[in-house]
């Protein structure tokens, strides 16, 4: 512990008030610099989840080339999957003075506090991807993402049809249609709505059941080891729901190490559509694949223009 004495201890706040005061000076000094240098386009702070998937990346790459097509400054901070790290982004963005931000909330919840410092510093926010909850909705400016519980839903309708005729015989069977499950990742708006969409469709079907349902956090790794464990925990899986390719394509994987045939042996429902999954569905690995596009970049970009703009 070092003890200052009265003296000192005031030239010290002193010489800190002085070094606060020039670093946002220099700030706002290169800020106004920057808008010497662009007084056309306007400083996006783009706070991006990480690169978890082939989804993922697109969707940064949509997002930066549309800010150069457009002139738009990009600041760009990947938050390798960490909610606090995007919550620091957000704050550098807010100091720094960025005219708007575009932020992928990686899970619904907890961006109250820092909204509303946004808010107070008088910079829009966009919400771009997946959904948040705050108690005050006008805390953000704007939406532009996909509808995650319709994408759910399709993958419901798909099953109901695919299994059309063995439903129709369960009243004297009894067979039920056994439904393991991949979630996203846990507290995402995506995650939650597709399970959300699947559920409002199967669930007045009493002849489906989902036997298994664990987070995969949308990663091929995270895929391949948990089909490794629910292949060796169940015989009789009928269906497998994939929240997005990259853990269905690690499914694949662990199906064909076991010898099983994906798409023949248990039918796959996957969401994305990137090209590995698609090539999967020519090949008759997958049975259906719904499409979600990562390409936001030219609508986010715009919106911020219109909300952003000097
Ligand atoms: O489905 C998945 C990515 O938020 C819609 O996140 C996105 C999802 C997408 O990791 O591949």
């Amino acid at each position: 512990m070092i003890h200052y004495n009265k003296h000192i201890k005031k030239q010290f706040s002193i010489i800190i008030f002085i070094i606060i005061t020039c670093c946002l000076v220099g700030c706002r000094a290169q800020k106004s610099e920057l808008s010497n240098i662009e007084d056309d386009g306007i400083i996006v702070g783009f706070s991006q989840i990480g690169a978890e998937s082939a989804w993922r990346t697109c969707n940064t790459r949509s997002v930066q080339d549309a800010a150069a097509e457009q002139g738009v400054q990009l600041v760009y901070a990947n938050a390798e999957q960490k909610q606090e790290n995007q919550i620091k982004a957000l704050r550098s963005f807010i100091a720094y003075q960025v005219d708007v931000i575009a932020f992928v909330p990686i899970v619904t919840d907890g961006w109250d506090n820092v909204l509303q410092e946004a808010r107070d510093a008088g910079i829009p926010v966009l919400v771009t991807d997946r959904k948040i909850d705050v108690a005050d909705q006008s805390l953000y400016a704007g939406f532009i993402g996909t509808d995650s519980v319709k994408e759910g839903r399709n993958a419901g309708l798909f099953v109901l049809d695919k299994y059309k005729d063995k439903r129709e015989r369960f009243a004297e069977t009894e067979e039920y249609i056994n439904i393991v499950e991949l979630f996203g990742t846990e507290g995402s708006s995506v995650a939650l709505g597709r399970a959300e969409g699947f559920r409002e469709i199967l669930e007045p079907h009493p002849e489906f059941q989902i036997i298994y349902s664990k987070s995969g956090d949308f990663l091929r790794s995270k895929g391949y080891e948990l089909a490794v464990e629910f292949l060796e925990m169940y015989e009789d899986i009928d269906v497998i729901f994939s929240h997005n390719d990259g853990m269905t394509l690690g499914v694949i994987e662990a199906m064909e190490e076991k010898g099983l045939l994906p798409g023949t042996d248990i039918v796959i429902i996957t969401i994305d559509a990137q090209q590995a999954a698609i090539d999967a569905l020519r090949e008759g690995k997958v049975n259906c694949v719904i499409e979600c596009n990562p390409k936001t970049g030219p609508e986010i970009i715009k919106l911020a223009e219109k909300t952003g703009s000097r």
